[in-house]
Protein backbone atom coordinates (compact mmCIF):
# COMPACT_ATOMS: atom_id res chain seq x y z
CA UNK A 1 0.00 0.00 0.00
CA UNK A 2 1.53 3.56 -1.07
CA UNK A 3 1.73 5.75 1.73
CA UNK A 4 -0.76 8.85 0.47
CA UNK A 5 -1.06 12.60 1.87
CA UNK A 6 -2.84 14.12 -0.76
CA UNK A 7 -6.14 13.88 -1.26
CA UNK A 8 -5.67 14.42 -4.74
CA UNK A 9 -2.87 11.34 -4.94
CA UNK A 10 -4.86 9.39 -3.24
CA UNK A 11 -7.61 9.77 -5.67
CA UNK A 12 -5.76 9.47 -8.83
CA UNK A 13 -4.21 6.40 -7.49
CA UNK A 14 -8.29 4.84 -6.60
CA UNK A 15 -9.28 6.17 -10.32
CA UNK A 16 -6.09 4.79 -11.94
CA UNK A 17 -7.27 1.59 -11.06
CA UNK A 18 -11.09 2.25 -12.23
CA UNK A 19 -10.26 3.02 -15.57
CA UNK A 20 -9.31 0.52 -18.25
CA UNK A 21 -6.40 0.29 -20.41
CA UNK A 22 -5.47 2.71 -23.03
CA UNK A 23 -8.65 5.23 -21.42
CA UNK A 24 -8.51 8.49 -20.28
CA UNK A 25 -11.19 10.24 -17.98
CA UNK A 26 -13.68 12.89 -18.96
CA UNK A 27 -15.91 14.73 -17.30
CA UNK A 28 -18.18 15.35 -20.52
CA UNK A 29 -20.86 13.41 -21.53
CA UNK A 30 -20.08 12.96 -25.22
CA UNK A 31 -22.58 12.22 -27.67
CA UNK A 32 -21.99 9.63 -30.57
CA UNK A 33 -24.66 8.47 -32.77
CA UNK A 34 -24.34 6.80 -36.19
CA UNK A 35 -27.39 8.25 -37.14
CA UNK A 36 -30.21 11.20 -36.38
CA UNK A 37 -32.15 10.68 -32.95
CA UNK A 38 -35.43 9.39 -33.25
CA UNK A 39 -38.47 10.62 -31.47
CA UNK A 40 -41.01 7.77 -30.71
CA UNK A 41 -43.89 8.53 -28.74
CA UNK A 42 -44.27 6.61 -25.42
CA UNK A 43 -47.53 5.39 -26.08
CA UNK A 44 -46.18 3.70 -29.81
CA UNK A 45 -42.91 2.52 -27.57
CA UNK A 46 -42.82 -0.86 -26.11
CA UNK A 47 -40.00 -3.27 -25.14
CA UNK A 48 -39.88 -6.37 -26.75
CA UNK A 49 -37.99 -10.24 -26.38
CA UNK A 50 -38.82 -11.89 -29.52
CA UNK A 51 -37.19 -15.19 -31.09
CA UNK A 52 -36.53 -18.06 -29.08
CA UNK A 53 -39.12 -17.71 -27.26
CA UNK A 54 -42.41 -19.51 -27.38
CA UNK A 55 -44.48 -16.26 -28.47
CA UNK A 56 -42.78 -12.45 -28.38
CA UNK A 57 -43.20 -10.74 -25.38
CA UNK A 58 -43.86 -6.88 -25.50
CA UNK A 59 -44.28 -4.35 -22.33
CA UNK A 60 -45.44 -1.07 -22.84
CA UNK A 61 -43.82 2.11 -21.58
CA UNK A 62 -46.30 1.97 -18.34
CA UNK A 63 -46.05 -1.54 -17.73
CA UNK A 64 -42.02 -0.83 -18.14
CA UNK A 65 -42.96 2.24 -15.51
CA UNK A 66 -44.57 -0.35 -13.55
CA UNK A 67 -41.31 -2.35 -13.16
CA UNK A 68 -39.02 -2.60 -10.72
CA UNK A 69 -36.31 0.20 -11.21
CA UNK A 70 -33.16 0.29 -9.41
CA UNK A 71 -31.04 3.23 -8.77
CA UNK A 72 -27.18 2.25 -9.55
CA UNK A 73 -23.90 3.97 -10.32
CA UNK A 74 -21.47 3.04 -12.65
CA UNK A 75 -18.46 3.76 -14.46
CA UNK A 76 -18.94 3.80 -18.34
CA UNK A 77 -16.06 3.50 -21.30
CA UNK A 78 -16.32 3.81 -24.61
CA UNK A 79 -14.38 2.12 -26.88
CA UNK A 80 -13.11 6.23 -28.38
CA UNK A 81 -10.99 6.21 -25.41
CA UNK A 82 -13.34 8.24 -23.20
CA UNK A 83 -14.31 6.83 -19.60
CA UNK A 84 -16.99 8.68 -17.05
CA UNK A 85 -16.32 7.29 -13.41
CA UNK A 86 -20.11 7.02 -11.33
CA UNK A 87 -22.64 7.98 -13.40
CA UNK A 88 -25.79 7.15 -12.16
CA UNK A 89 -28.92 5.46 -13.58
CA UNK A 90 -31.90 4.50 -13.17
CA UNK A 91 -33.76 1.11 -14.85
CA UNK A 92 -35.14 -1.81 -14.97
CA UNK A 93 -33.09 -5.08 -14.62
CA UNK A 94 -32.67 -7.47 -17.92
CA UNK A 95 -33.11 -10.23 -15.41
CA UNK A 96 -36.62 -8.76 -14.96
CA UNK A 97 -37.44 -9.05 -18.49
CA UNK A 98 -35.36 -12.50 -19.01
CA UNK A 99 -37.18 -14.46 -16.09
CA UNK A 100 -40.34 -13.68 -18.09
CA UNK A 101 -38.95 -15.18 -21.07
CA UNK A 102 -37.66 -18.47 -20.41
CA UNK A 103 -35.54 -19.76 -23.24
CA UNK A 104 -32.36 -21.65 -24.64
CA UNK A 105 -31.21 -18.58 -26.59
CA UNK A 106 -27.53 -17.96 -26.22
CA UNK A 107 -27.50 -14.99 -28.17
CA UNK A 108 -29.20 -11.27 -28.27
CA UNK A 109 -29.47 -9.23 -30.67
CA UNK A 110 -30.57 -6.17 -29.07
CA UNK A 111 -32.61 -3.45 -31.81
CA UNK A 112 -33.23 0.41 -31.59
CA UNK A 113 -35.31 2.70 -33.29
CA UNK A 114 -33.98 3.55 -36.56
CA UNK A 115 -32.23 0.46 -36.99
CA UNK A 116 -29.29 0.17 -34.80
CA UNK A 117 -28.18 -3.35 -33.58
CA UNK A 118 -25.75 -4.64 -31.48
CA UNK A 119 -24.62 -8.31 -30.51
CA UNK A 120 -24.31 -9.56 -26.84
CA UNK A 121 -24.51 -13.16 -25.38
CA UNK A 122 -27.05 -13.41 -23.34
CA UNK A 123 -25.12 -14.46 -20.44
CA UNK A 124 -24.09 -11.23 -19.97
CA UNK A 125 -27.35 -9.71 -19.57
CA UNK A 126 -27.56 -12.04 -16.66
CA UNK A 127 -26.68 -11.71 -13.24
CA UNK A 128 -27.70 -7.93 -12.57
CA UNK A 129 -25.07 -6.76 -14.98
CA UNK A 130 -28.01 -4.62 -17.64
CA UNK A 131 -30.21 -3.10 -17.68
CA UNK A 132 -33.22 -0.64 -19.75
CA UNK A 133 -32.38 2.85 -18.21
CA UNK A 134 -35.34 5.76 -18.35
CA UNK A 135 -33.15 7.90 -16.10
CA UNK A 136 -29.46 9.67 -16.08
CA UNK A 137 -28.43 11.89 -13.39
CA UNK A 138 -32.40 12.23 -11.60
CA UNK A 139 -33.64 12.95 -14.71
CA UNK A 140 -35.19 11.27 -17.85
CA UNK A 141 -32.86 10.36 -20.16
CA UNK A 142 -32.10 12.90 -23.21
CA UNK A 143 -33.17 11.64 -26.56
CA UNK A 144 -29.71 12.61 -27.55
CA UNK A 145 -28.54 10.21 -25.38
CA UNK A 146 -31.36 7.19 -25.97
CA UNK A 147 -34.40 8.58 -24.37
CA UNK A 148 -37.08 7.17 -23.72
CA UNK A 149 -34.81 4.37 -22.85
CA UNK A 150 -31.35 2.86 -23.56
CA UNK A 151 -29.78 -0.83 -23.21
CA UNK A 152 -26.77 -0.40 -20.21
CA UNK A 153 -23.95 -2.71 -20.52
CA UNK A 154 -21.88 -1.13 -18.25
CA UNK A 155 -19.28 -3.75 -18.39
CA UNK A 156 -18.69 -3.95 -22.27
CA UNK A 157 -17.81 -0.84 -24.32
CA UNK A 158 -20.24 1.70 -24.56
CA UNK A 159 -21.45 0.80 -28.20
CA UNK A 160 -23.13 -2.15 -26.82
CA UNK A 161 -25.47 -0.34 -24.74
CA UNK A 162 -28.15 0.18 -27.77
CA UNK A 163 -29.39 3.52 -27.32
CA UNK A 164 -33.54 3.84 -28.15
CA UNK A 165 -33.66 0.46 -26.95
CA UNK A 166 -37.12 -1.38 -28.75
CA UNK A 167 -35.93 -4.90 -28.00
CA UNK A 168 -33.86 -8.28 -27.88
CA UNK A 169 -33.99 -10.88 -30.89
CA UNK A 170 -32.70 -13.95 -29.05
CA UNK A 171 -30.80 -16.74 -31.32
CA UNK A 172 -29.25 -20.15 -30.74
CA UNK A 173 -26.23 -18.56 -32.97
CA UNK A 174 -24.48 -15.61 -32.45
CA UNK A 175 -25.00 -12.69 -35.68
CA UNK A 176 -23.14 -9.35 -35.69
CA UNK A 177 -24.18 -6.11 -35.23
CA UNK A 178 -23.97 -2.63 -36.56
CA UNK A 179 -20.41 -1.60 -35.35
CA UNK A 180 -19.37 -5.44 -34.78
CA UNK A 181 -20.22 -5.52 -38.91
CA UNK A 182 -17.95 -3.01 -39.38
CA UNK A 183 -15.19 -4.22 -37.81
CA UNK A 184 -15.43 -3.47 -33.81
CA UNK A 185 -14.90 -6.27 -31.68
CA UNK A 186 -17.69 -9.03 -31.54
CA UNK A 187 -17.36 -8.84 -27.56
CA UNK A 188 -16.00 -5.90 -26.44
CA UNK A 189 -14.50 -6.22 -22.73
CA UNK A 190 -12.73 -2.65 -22.62
CA UNK A 191 -10.24 -4.31 -19.54
CA UNK A 192 -8.99 -6.80 -22.41
CA UNK A 193 -9.19 -3.66 -24.97
CA UNK A 194 -11.42 -5.91 -27.24
CA UNK A 195 -11.83 -2.42 -29.87
CA UNK A 196 -11.66 -4.18 -33.18
CA UNK A 197 -11.91 -7.13 -34.80
CA UNK A 198 -8.81 -9.33 -33.75
CA UNK A 199 -7.94 -7.41 -30.74
N1 LIG B 1 -29.19 3.23 -31.30
C1 LIG B 1 -27.90 3.55 -31.16
N2 LIG B 1 -27.27 3.19 -30.03
C2 LIG B 1 -25.97 3.51 -29.83
C3 LIG B 1 -25.25 4.18 -30.83
C4 LIG B 1 -25.92 4.55 -32.02
O1 LIG B 1 -25.35 5.13 -32.95
N3 LIG B 1 -27.25 4.22 -32.14
N4 LIG B 1 -23.90 4.46 -30.63
C5 LIG B 1 -23.21 3.61 -29.66
C6 LIG B 1 -21.90 4.12 -29.35
S1 LIG B 1 -20.67 3.85 -30.48
C7 LIG B 1 -21.64 4.71 -28.15
S2 LIG B 1 -20.06 5.12 -27.69
C8 LIG B 1 -22.73 5.06 -27.22
C9 LIG B 1 -22.76 6.55 -27.03
O2 LIG B 1 -23.78 6.91 -26.16
P1 LIG B 1 -23.96 8.45 -25.81
O3 LIG B 1 -24.27 9.17 -27.09
O4 LIG B 1 -25.07 8.51 -24.83
O5 LIG B 1 -22.65 8.90 -25.24
O6 LIG B 1 -24.00 4.66 -27.68
C10 LIG B 1 -24.02 3.46 -28.39
N5 LIG B 1 -25.38 3.13 -28.68
MO1 LIG C 1 -18.68 4.37 -29.39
Amino acid sequence: MMAVTRGFVGRRTADSSRVPPGQYVTRDFPVLSAGPTPYTPLDAWDFTIRGGVDRPVSWSWTEFQALPHEKFTVDIHCVTKWTKLDMAWSGVSLDTFLDATPTQAAYALAFSDGGYTTNIPLADLRGGRAWVVDEYDGRPLDPEHGGPARLLVPHLYFWKSAKWIRGLDLRAADQPGFWEMFGYHNYGDPWKEQRYYGD
